[in-house]
């Protein structure tokens, strides 16, 4: 089997060949060539640049997958205690040229294929995202694995292989079409396919009681079906460390016995379409970003990937024969939002069920072991199943939940006696018809700690949603961990050019370990070589993005004019229906304008991009309205250069790599108190742009590091919010007139057809205005008038823009891991 060992006496041998990993060049040549004659069976007169960038990437997987090696020995070695980072979505982007950097052998990578008659951005190219989540949530789970290496920590992700990551996205005739992501279409040389670790994972079935040995009745799961879990290793390398950590991922397939019988007996047909059915489990991400859909095969998904992920972590465990009452000072689970909450029960289930310890014994090891993080405080974004649809895929968890709740609820009583209303809101069980089970109670109850992911959030939820259960377990199990983003990507991947002026300027890379030292370039913001240096990059990178739309759309955009964007999933919450009401308020008002008046105007470009759920009407016309926008404004000669509207199709990690470096302005404009935390807020101000934003989520941490002069805030606060709604449900509030005038114009066709935007239109007068577009309008266009004044100071501008990017230490994705592995996971850096 893949655990038997080389004998004790031809290890020698072993040591004596090893592996080499390259080192220059030369090697790496050689390694490249190797790898097109014999990995790909091409040769010299066969080598496109598909073939090329699979061959270099074989020649790099080899070093990763030797670090690799050498990590887990050492892990294993030193048997610290290990973080494992469930997650349901790992939006990695790339991988090549991250693992270039984080090597080291970016330089004689880069000129190995060089003189091979390559270039390495065409190779890059060729390279498909792994695009394997929706948006933020997603890309902080990437941002972390990274973070998780490059820190030194023994800590392994664990998500799901889907064969189709999320959609690609194309505009026709303004719409957004879906088609599917089919990335490993090309084989992927970034994973390392691990037949041989296969394990059992069952649906359905019954359960059954009966009187074990020690004359205890105890419950058993059984007759349900099964699939198997393989996995798929992903190797995650650290920047500047040995580490190589692993990123795991399970796709699922037909047990080896699949109906054996069926096949055999001659049904060949239905045989083979059960087996298809068990490759449908791992084969498609949903595609909702802070949306909750009750789907059957949603929770098929996330029993499988927690099944295989605990099997795995306690089969790890096992082996190193220690006692039960270690287990939680060996491991800590981190829970990426409630999708993997019922590994809660799975662990309480084999602790109890297979391996026979005791309820109460069992569940102090669980909730020592977990830690949830929230993301949301939207209501429609709340998992809740269907307690019959649980039931039946897991009649046994379902049995385990109900006692975890009774366990609770006989806790709670005794806690608040004469507070019935109390049992009722509490209880993982919702009395609906049917009942519900509430998932984030689940994973509250069974961790240790509860965490959201920026301050104001972090408030919000023991303020609101979870209330309750402040006062049950006190405000020390609740905490925030404010995110970040990895500067290796962020920064020095996406703005190479940055990274070397701002290295210049510190003395070395460094900062791109500990971001802290970013602070060293502020003094020189008042520096005017240094500010035309810093200008100078900026137009490179915005002639970069200019470069794509024109590729893209066919719009010509001036480098000149103010680049103002707005990318992220297309939500009524993060209000792109508002921003594209001012584009048009902006191009109604230049249309009025005299000659003379349109010499002071600020030419912008104002960028969207952004995918909307297949399923989510109201989004789907946003970007229409968008592209309709577009359509009259960039053709209208009375405007000219004063104002472009671009929608970039497909929003997704390259294209964000391309984006964030090149804006002056971002917008951020959550309704208060909806944003949990944004990440890419942090990634443009981080690349040298300004935010216009709300006072909502991780803008106001980053106005208080970067100073509030150099940020744009307006609108209402968080606090202010329920008030509002009220108002405007129960009394007349007047629309405001300006968004009245772009109403006006929209429902007299000046975007074609005014129908398509009735709903939407809607949705913001009257008495609903659920985001309170209309209250913040007026105090956004005088934001947005103060942006068009402030940006005609360049030298200010870049300046401001300076000082932002000295102060930005904080958002290391690397500093959040710090807190969580020492306020959460009480875990250890792995020394040399
Ligand atoms: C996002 N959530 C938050 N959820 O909206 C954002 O503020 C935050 O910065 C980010 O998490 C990281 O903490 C988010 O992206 C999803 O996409 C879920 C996917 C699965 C269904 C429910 C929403």
């Amino acid at each position: 089997s893949f655990e038997a060992s080389i004998p004790a006496a031809s290890r020698d041998l072993w040591q004596q060949f090893g592996v080499t990993e390259f080192q220059d060049k030369e090697a790496f040549q050689k390694e490249f060539i190797r790898h097109v004659e014999t990995t790909l069976a091409r040769s010299m007169y066969n080598c496109d640049d598909l073939a090329a960038y699979l061959a270099a990437s074989q020649a790099i997987r080899d070093r990763l997958i030797v670090a690799w090696n050498k990590t887990q020995q050492k892990h294993t070695t030193k048997d610290q205690k290990r973080v494992y980072y469930l997650s349901l979505e790992f939006l990695m982007g790339r991988a090549m040229d991250n693992a270039m950097l984080n090597a080291g052998v970016k330089d004689i990578t880069k000129t190995g294929v060089d003189d091979l008659g390559f270039k390495i951005e065409d190779l890059l190219e060729q390279e498909p995202d792994a695009a394997l989540g929706n948006g933020g949530l997603g890309r902080l789970a990437a941002c972390f694995v990274d973070s998780i290496a490059s820190t030194n920590y023994p800590g392994w992700g664990y998500g799901l292989r889907y064969q189709y990551g999320i959609f690609k996205q194309r505009i026709v005739d303004g719409y957004q079409v879906e088609s599917p992501d089919y990335w490993l279409a090309f084989s992927n040389p970034w994973e390392i396919p691990r037949y041989e670790i296969a394990i059992d994972v069952m649906f359905y079935g019954y359960t059954r009681k009966y009187t074990n040995d020690q004359g205890k009745t105890v419950s058993i799961w059984e007759g349900g079906e099964q699939v198997q879990a393989i996995a798929y290793d992903v190797p995650v390398p650290g920047y500047d460390t040995e580490t190589t950590n692993n990123l795991r991922l399970w796709a699922s397939k037909p047990t080896r016995e699949f109906d054996f019988e069926k096949f055999n007996s001659g049904d060949y047909e239905s045989s083979v379409r059960e087996s298809q059915k068990a490759e449908t489990i791992s084969a498609v991400l949903y595609p909702n970003d802070n949306f909750y859909s009750g789907k059957e095969l949603r929770l098929k998904q996330q029993y499988f990937w927690v099944a295989a992920s605990l099997n795995d972590i306690v089969r790890r465990f096992k082996k190193t024969h220690r006692p039960w009452s270690d287990f939680s000072d060996q491991i800590a689970i981190q829970l990426n939002d409630t999708h993997p909450t019922i590994a809660i029960v799975e662990l309480q289930r084999i602790l109890v069920d297979m391996e026979g310890l005791e309820w109460d014994a069992a569940w102090e090891i669980v909730t020592s072991t977990f830690g949830y993080t929230n993301h949301t405080v939207l209501p429609e974004a709340l998992e809740k199943w269907p307690v019959p649809l649980f039931g039946n895929l897991l009649p046994r968890h379902l049995e385990i939940i109900y006692n975890i709740n009774l366990f609770f609820l006989q806790k709670v009583e005794k806690m608040f006696p004469k507070d019935r209303d109390m049992l009722a809101r509490v209880s993982i069980i919702e009395e609906s018809s049917p009942q519900q089970v509430r998932m984030a109670y689940l994973a509250i109850i069974g961790s240790h700690k509860v965490n959201g992911v920026a301050e104001l959030h972090s408030d919000l939820i023991k303020t609101t949603i979870f209330k309750d259960f402040v006062a049950i377990y006190g405000t020390d199990k609740f905490m925030n961990v404010t995110n970040g983003i990895t500067p290796r990507r962020w920064l020095h991947q996406a703005n190479p050019k940055l990274s070397e002026l701002i290295a210049s300027k510190v003395g070395s890379y460094s900062f791109l370990k500990d971001l802290t030292l970013l602070k060293k370039v502020e003094p020189f913001a008042k520096d005017p070589e240094f500010i035309e240096k810093w200008a100078d990059i900026k137009k490179f990178n915005k002639a970069r993005l200019a470069a794509l739309i024109k590729k893209n759309n066919g719009i010509d955009v001036s480098v000149d004019a103010l680049f103002d964007v707005q990318v992220k999933r297309i939500h009524e919450y993060k209000r792109q229906q508002m921003n594209i009401f001012s584009v048009i308020h902006r191009y109604l008002t230049i249309k009025a304008m005299s000659a003379e008046e349109k010499k002071d105007v600020t030419p912008r470009v104002c960028i969207f991009g952004g995918k909307s759920a297949p399923g989510y009407y109201m989004a789907k016309t946003i970007i229409k309205l968008i592209n309709s926008v577009s359509e009259v404004v960039n053709k209208d000669a009375d405007i000219g250069d004063l104002l472009k509207v671009v929608f970039i199709a497909d929003y997704n990690v390259s294209k964000a790599e391309i984006i964030c470096p090149a804006s002056d302005i971002s917008q951020h404009i959550s309704t208060a108190g909806t944003e949990a935390s944004g990440t890419s807020n942090m990634k443009f101000v981080l690349n040298g742009g300004l935010i216009l934003g709300t006072v909502d989520g991780a803008n106001i941490e980053i106005t208080r590091e970067i100073g509030e002069e150099n940020i744009f805030l307006f609108g209402h606060l968080a606090e202010s919010v329920d008030d509002l709604r009220h108002q405007r449900r129960f009394n007349d509030v007047p629309i405001n007139p300006d968004l009245q005038k772009v109403i006006d114009a929209i429902e007299g066709g000046m975007f074609g057809d005014k129908d398509i935007y009735g709903s939407l239109i809607y949705s913001v007068t009257g008495n609903r205005d659920y985001y309170l577009v209309s209250d913040d309008f007026q105090s956004y266009l005088d934001a947005q008038k103060l942006v068009d004044k402030d940006f005609k100071d360049k030298t200010t501008w870049v300046s401001r823009c300076i000082t932002a990017v000295a102060n930005m230490g904080f958002f290391s994705s690397d500093r959040a891991i710090n807190e969580y592995a020492e306020s959460i996971w009480n875990i250890e850096p792995v020394a040399k």
